[in-house]
């Protein structure tokens, strides 16, 4: 009798599977295809459990897929460019290339002992030159579509990092995703990618995507910020120019008592009259220090000056003066807002600080007296008033006459306006891809010709000061005979944000080798789009909207023949560890140095708080995944994970739970192995009689087949699909009939269901039973539904309302067969002898009670 060795049989059979090719993609197979991702990570140096969660899902996803009969697309890759790497280099005089392909290797091989059944073959690296030049590659299609400009912007720098960031990077309290630090504001030439052009297409599209969790859809669509609303003109007096304005509320248009610039609006300076001068700058200078978030936010004072100029309504012909405040963004809308502060919350705090009237054009129905001086501004829907031609009109029809008659007079149009901005990816590091373009004296802008792409980064590069040098400080990498004229040029010295990295590495797997073309479209068509991708939450928006957006570029491009590239999406939960906070000083404690039981500071003495947080090298709460193999191997930390919670919840680490899964794979190693000692004749072939005990057992069998497959075929319910195998395997250690083929095929079954789970021990017995070839190559088990169907069921005896025991009766009785069995029981003759049964209730298949009296 040999034990459950799981470290020695995981390595063998890792062994044997990549000499089998086991994982490896099959190509054109005559199969219905599958692509499962799992979100690529960066490579920071060892796996966390928050990777083992992730992939682990994706990988029970791949393997059941296989077994259920298709092609299976399972890759794995590194995001692998990125500033970690530069800080690393800086702290450790490493070479960031250095140390990334050193954590590389690192993750890679703790990737292969969780069992993953990847196809290694088609492994990236962003970072590698055979994968950037691509990366470049797609940069020019952008160039050529148009949808890649340069713009003097003022963007958000970040002064620890040193680079800019896009929006998306900066959080709401205006500080740097990475570095944390707070985000300035700048003005630099930088490139941009025009995903506003995608803006309805990625709003619209979002309806397409059923298999995406509603939240994250709606994430997208926030992001995205679809507006309606006009655009309307405001005269400047003593100017040509006119103040164009973006507004909602097209329908308040009577009640404006200003207009108001941001302050580095072009029109600023030209409408400042000279005694404002002074004070307009000086304004001007302060705000722009100031990130868009402390601007806009609602509970800051609004702050502002008037600059002397005047504009007119045109709708009335009203002389109203022109502002410029901090409120006011220049890149929404067109920079500039007309001031309504009957109707708009900000206007008004704006117009009571600053003292500029207020005049009412929207009135409740059942308003008292519309002339009252309001208290708040007045923002639902309602009468117009005072607003001439339109007085009496319902506000939200006013809407549409008001767009209209500006159109017909010359003022204005109906607008759309999205919040989504520009994709700003110029980044001043080393450790990207270069953006592949020269600047000539006589050409201009020159895109690097596809020949001699990639833009290959320099090797040599400085790593003093605190920092890598950027590209512009390599020296002799800068200049360059221009492609096109020959004359002295100089090359692009930023690099792309590594987000362009991430947006489209799922197409290149399909083709990953390819060293001809960024793929081969056929191959990508073919498996595209990703079947089931799965991720963290947090790139909710940001990956996820540059991915869509790169594929319907590309697709417009002639390169993809689909609209969206995740067909489904799951966002896997947190894995939270136990976590020791000293509530005095606000610290951290290391659960090695605590007493679970009675947990005490062991410095101070004090009583620690005790809670579950997202494991974090800061709290030490983390479980290393190496250990957790070490100690049970691969098959219990994945058994463990997909058990303990619904995959989309958090999950909280829990080591009795993890011994508990240790032991139910001990439970099912002892059961097989008693089986193939003892059982000789191992045919599942079943006799067509069965005895009471068989039918039994075959039910058992063949429900376990049906919860597993429902569980992982509908909503991914893996820890259900786990507790199913935990009863299998108990009514197979209770069956009375071993030397049946019931229990034979029982056995078999439960092999075949813990393979996409716990893919090492089940091969293993899967061999201990005699076969040969992998159990990953078995067809997933279906079941019979005959099997399913009870000869008998098991009724419940209830004596005023009370259950008093239950009997076994024919499964096909009807009621008044249920209540004839239910009466001449033993159970109810007890309760019911000498008494007069004043009614009987019977629910069908389930429960038979008796009303009684005396
Ligand atoms: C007049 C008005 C009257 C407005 C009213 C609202 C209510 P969303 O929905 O976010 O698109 N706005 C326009 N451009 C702006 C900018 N660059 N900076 C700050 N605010 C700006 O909001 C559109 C509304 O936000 C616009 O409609 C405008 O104020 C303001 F009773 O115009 B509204
Ligand atoms: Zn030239």
């Amino acid at each position: 009798e040999s034990r459950y060795n799981p470290v020695e049989i995981e390595e063998k059979w890792q062994t044997s599977w990549s000499h089998q090719n086991l994982d490896q993609t099959q190509d054109k197979a005559d199969k219905p295809k599958f692509y499962a991702l799992s979100m690529f990570p960066y490579p920071s140096g060892n796996l966390h459990m928050g990777h083992v969660r992730n992939y682990t899902i994706t990988d029970v996803i791949a393997r059941k897929s296989r077994m259920q009969g298709y092609r299976v697309l399972h890759p794995m890759g590194w995001d692998a460019f990125g500033l970690p790497a530069e800080n690393a280099a800086i702290q450790r005089g490493v070479h960031p290339a250095k140390w990334t392909y050193q954590n590389i290797t690192q993750m890679q091989s703790e990737l292969k002992r969780l069992g993953l059944s990847y196809d290694w073959n088609r492994e990236l690296a962003t970072c590698a030159p055979d994968y950037y030049k691509w990366t470049q590659w797609i940069f020019l299609q952008f160039l050529h579509a148009g949808l890649a400009y340069q713009k003097e912007a003022a963007v958000n720098w970040d002064p620890i990092d040193q680079t800019v960031l896009a929006n998306e990077q900066v959080d709401s309290e205006g500080r740097s995703w990475r570095s944390g630090a707070k985000v300035e504001r700048k003005l630099l030439r930088q490139w941009f990618l025009k995903i506003t052009d995608y803006a309805e297409q990625l709003l619209n599209d979002l309806d397409k995507l059923d298999g995406w969790p509603e939240r994250v859809k709606l994430m997208q669509a926030n992001w995205i910020g679809k507006s309606v609303g006009a655009y309307l003109e405001f005269p400047i007096i003593g100017l040509e120019e006119k103040i164009g304005v973006f507004t909602t509320r097209p329908d308040t248009v009577y009640g404006v008592t200003y207009v108001v610039l941001a302050p580095e609006h072009p029109l600023t300076p030209k409408v400042t009259t000279p005694d404002r001068k002074t004070e307009v700058d000086a304004f001007i200078q302060e705000v722009t220090q100031e990130s868009e978030l402390e601007r806009t936010a609602e509970d800051k004072p609004k702050r502002g000056i008037p600059t002397g100029g005047k504009a007119i309504n045109p709708f009335t012909g009203e002389e109203i003066p022109i502002w410029i405040a901090d409120y006011v963004l220049y890149e929404y809308g067109t920079g500039a807002v007309m001031g309504v502060p009957a109707h708009d919350a900000r206007d008004f705090q704006f117009a009571k600080e600053q003292q500029l009237p207020i005049k009412t054009v929207i009135v409740p129905a059942d308003a008292a007296d519309p002339k009252a001086e309001p208290k708040q501004a007045y923002t639902e829907p309602g009468v117009v008033v005072n607003s001439d031609l339109f007085n009496g009109m319902e506000s939200i029809s006013a809407k549409a006459e008001i767009v209209n008659y500006a159109e017909r007079k010359g003022w204005g149009k109906a607008r759309i306006q999205y919040r989504l901005r520009d994709w700003l990816i110029s980044r001043q590091r080393y450790w990207g891809a270069p953006i592949p373009v020269i600047y000539c004296p006589d050409c201009g802008i020159v895109p690097v010709p596809e020949q001699d792409l990639p833009v290959a980064l320099p090797e040599n590069v400085a790593m003093s000061g605190g920092r890598v040098a950027s590209l512009s400080q390599v020296e002799g990498w800068v200049d360059v005979p221009c492609p096109t004229c020959g004359t002295a040029a100089k090359r692009e010295t930023d690099t792309m944000d590594t987000f362009i990295d991430s947006s489209w590495y799922f197409l290149r797997y399909p083709d990953a080798n390819n060293d001809q073309q960024v793929f081969d479209s056929s191959k990508t068509n073919d498996w595209m789009p990703v079947d089931q991708y799965v991720g963290g939450i947090e790139h909710a928006i940001l990956h996820l909207l540059y991915s869509r957006f790169f594929t319907k570029v590309l697709r417009d491009r002639g390169l993809l023949n689909f609209d969206e590239p995740f067909q489904r999406l799951l966002t896997q939960g947190m894995v939270q560890g136990l976590t020791y906070m000293n509530p005095k000083t606000g610290k951290w404690v290391p659960s090695v140095d605590v007493n679970p039981s009675d947990p005490k500071d062991p410095e101070t003495g004090e009583t620690l708080e005790v809670s579950y947080k997202t494991m974090s090298k800061s709290k030490y709460n983390g479980v290393a995944p190496e250990a957790v193999i070490n100690k049970y191997g691969a098959d219990t930390a994945r058994m463990f994970i997909l058990f303990k919670a619904p995959p989309e919840k958090d999950l909280e680490w829990d080591d009795a739970d993890v011994e508990g899964q240790f032991r139910f794979l001990n439970r099912v190693w002892r059961l097989v192995e008693e089986f193939a000692a003892k059982v000789t004749n191992r045919s599942t072939t079943i006799p067509p009689e069965l005895s009471k005990p068989e039918k039994d057992l075959r039910r058992a069998v063949h429900t376990a087949i049906k919860e597993v497959t429902d569980d992982l075929d509908g909503e991914y319910q893996f820890n259900t699909a786990v507790s199913e195998l935990m009863k299998l395997s108990n009514a197979l250690g209770d069956a009375k009939c071993k030397d049946s083929p019931v229990y034979a095929e029982g056995i078999e079954t439960l092999i075949l269901l813990l393979a996409p789970f716990a893919p090492h021990i089940a091969e293993e017995l899967w061999h201990g039973i005699g076969h040969t070839d992998s159990v990953h190559l078995q067809p997933w088990c279906t079941f019979e539904p005959e099997a399913l169907v009870a000869d008998e069921i098991t009724l419940v005896i209830q004596i005023m309302g009370k259950t008093r025991g239950t009997i076994q009766v024919p499964a096909d009785s009807d009621k008044s067969a249920l209540e004839q069995y239910a009466r001449e029981s033993e159970v109810a003759q007890r309760y019911i002898t000498g008494k007069t049964v004043k009614k009987v209730i019977v629910v069908p298949g389930k429960l038979v009670n008796f009303v009684v009296t005396g």
